[in-house]
């Protein structure tokens, strides 16, 4: 049976829900875009340092990626404030379909791993305040590589440290550049696309999509449930 990888952000948590803890500092609307923009950026980041071949932890492209958007909008966020939203990101709700379904799957026998560009603590912590901790065997860090996703050797390591062969681990993941750079790796993938997106059209096609975990669960219960 395929282990699976789980990508963290956005797919089991949501990054968006910092929101919240902008709000403290801006008004609701400015809060709403403040966190779209700052995701944005901290994902170019990501892209950027990989295709240079410079490398900071998640940690870090977290922090300047939230500072930056906010000089760029010219908004006025105190540091200490910069640094209450950076700690949400341990505290980020999970999405509320992926406890179910990540039950349904860990008792089909699957086993569920967590493949993020998050640092080890951020993942840990992240895990461990979700609640998720209980349905995840285990989690890898891109920061092991010193690279980030969709760099193929983030999806290799993976596998090694897996010790499974690439081609029997599927990763699962809400965002479209992190299934396009699974398969691009020789992984099996799975997009959960809640919000009925399109998917972009430069990569192969997910080899799986799914608008929810429960029918994640269902359609991979019944993918790999051996023929009789
Ligand atoms: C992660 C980011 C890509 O968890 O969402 O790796």
């Amino acid at each position: 049976m395929a282990t699976l990888a789980f990508d963290l952000y956005g797919t089991l948590v949501d990054p968006i829900g910092v929101r919240e803890q902008l709000a403290v500092a801006l008004d609701e609307a400015t809060a709403a875009v403040v966190a779209q923009l700052w995701r944005q950026r901290q994902l170019e980041y990501t892209f950027r340092l990989t295709a240079m071949g410079s490398y900071h932890d998640f940690n870090w492209v977290t922090r300047r990626s939230l500072a930056d958007t906010v000089t760029a909008l010219g908004l006025d966020v105190a540091l200490p404030t910069q640094e209450s939203v950076v700690a949400a990101y341990d505290h980020l709700s999970p999405l509320p379909d992926v406890g179910p379904g990540l039950k349904l799957l860990r008792q089909s026998g699957h086993r569920c791993v967590v493949l993020s560009n998050g640092t080890p603590t951020m993942i840990e912590a992240c895990l461990n305040n979700s609640g998720l901790l209980d349905y995840i065997d285990s989690w890898i860090s891109a920061d092991t590589v010193r690279a980030f996703k969709p760099a193929p050797q983030v999806y290799q390591n993976a596998a090694d440290i897996i010790g499974q062969p690439i081609t029997e681990i599927r990763l699962v993941s809400s965002n479209p550049f992190d299934v396009i750079g699974a398969k691009a790796a020789g992984m099996m993938t799975a997009w959960v696309n809640r919000t009925g997106a399109f998917f972009e059209t430069f990569g192969p096609a997910p080899d799986m999509v799914a608008s929810s975990f429960g029918e994640l669960a269902h359609l991979l219960i019944s993918v790999e449930r051996p023929v009789e």
